[in-house]
């Protein structure tokens, strides 16, 4: 018999156990217990049922096309203005250097962002895709973000379906999670005022799932949101994903503030860090995969979270991209090998899985 310290859990065990979905003041519930190894428990048995011990992991490589950005957003230290020393542009054949690069080293992804460029054509991205495919045509470039996407169809004047179906022909072959950030405002306005609310996010992400992409969700959590801000931004994803259904993975990427305009906040702490995966996990039945990214995490609280209802650790990344430059400062490169990935799953007790995009097992010929 399963034993809690808070009865609140043990009546929400009971409704998990008849197969409910859990409410919104449950969602709260379970961020407000203080019996976090009660919550794990209550996440790792609704993994372990979806998963079993799999844990997923992937060989991909991070690239950055342009790190010139309107946005202004409060939590973000990767954005330059253009005329900053250190702003960039790659041109399309750094882009295909890079991408043989990754390629040579047994990359099967390439997770392409940037900023919000006022100064790029739309065919920049175009050829970006078309020459990414036709050098490597099996490396799956996932890229470019809802607020991306947005921003194109706004300062392009094209309709939605008209960005989409021409990046997607052009060699995108899916979308990353980010500029999620929190749906609730007016958070989401405080923290970046100049992106696509919330509502045009989820509405963006159902046009890509009907022209048959999948696309990932994040939330950015441990800055000035409130608890109520989280729930709610899991309870707007699982609807979005009972309408449109191809959210593939959900990515809690917790709060790194240094280099940032919040960089007097601490960040969210570790407890808080594993809560929101459990509660995630919990909240969002109907999402297949939940993903603790190291690189946010850090190696060990992102190997502790596969007990918290995660299953799937991201990859090797290297170099992390817009998330990495402050980070590494402290933590130093921003790369696993493949060997230590597989070593933190194992020693958590699952079996590591090493995954395409969209989540097919990758064989490889042993060496
Ligand atoms: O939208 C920005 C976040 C996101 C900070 O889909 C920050 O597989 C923490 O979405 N501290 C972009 N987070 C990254 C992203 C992502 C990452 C890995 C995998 C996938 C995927 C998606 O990064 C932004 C924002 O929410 N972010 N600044 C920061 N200082």
């Amino acid at each position: 018999m399963t034993y809690f310290y808070d009865s609140r859990l043990e009546q929400i065990a009971g409704r998990l156990a008849d197969g409910e979905r859990l409410s919104f003041d449950e969602g709260l519930a379970l961020y407000h217990t203080d019996d976090l190894n009660g919550l794990g428990r209550l996440a790792d048995t609704v993994r372990r049922k979806k998963h079993g011990k799999t844990t997923y992991y992937n060989v991909n490589r991070h690239f950055n096309h342009t790190n010139i950005c309107v946005a202004d957003c409060k939590f973000c230290g990767f954005y330059r203005r253009g005329r900053d020393e250190d702003s960039y542009t790659h041109s399309v054949e750094d882009a295909v250097k890079i991408a043989g690069e990754a390629v040579a080293e047994g990359a099967t992804e390439l997770h392409i962002v940037g900023g919000l460029n006022s100064k790029l054509p739309f065919e920049y991205y175009t050829d970006l895709f078309s020459s990414l495919k036709k050098a490597y045509p099996a490396l799956h470039l996932k890229a470019l973000t809802m607020v991306e996407l947005d921003f194109f169809a706004r300062f392009y004047k094209m309709s939605d379906e008209e960005v989409i179906e021409k990046l997607a022909a052009a060699g995108m072959d899916s979308c990353p999670g980010g500029g999620a950030e929190v749906f609730a405002e007016p958070t989401r306005s405080r923290i970046c005022d100049h992106k696509c609310d919330g509502d045009r996010w989820l509405e963006l992400a159902g046009k890509v799932h009907k022209a048959g992409l999948k696309t990932n969700a994040t939330m950015l959590y441990g800055h000035i949101e409130t608890i109520e801000d989280r729930v709610d931004h899991f309870v707007r994803l699982r609807e979005q994903q009972d309408k449109t259904g191809g959210f593939q993975c959900f990515i809690p990427l917790a709060f790194y503030p240094p280099g940032t305009a919040l960089s007097s906040l601490p960040g969210p702490d570790g407890i808080d860090s594993l809560k929101t995966i459990a509660v995630s996990r919990l909240m969002l039945d109907n999402f297949d995969h939940i993903k603790a990214y190291w690189v946010m995490l850090g190696k060990n609280l992102a190997q502790a979270a596969l007990h918290y209802g995660a299953n799937d650790l991201d990859g090797t990344i290297t170099d992390g991209g817009e998330l990495t430059e402050s980070y590494s400062v402290e933590f130093g490169e921003v790369k696993m090998s493949k060997g230590e990935l597989i070593s933190l799953i194992e020693n958590a007790g699952f079996e590591a899985v090493e995954r395409d995009t969209v989540y097919n097992r990758v064989e490889r010929a042993a060496v």
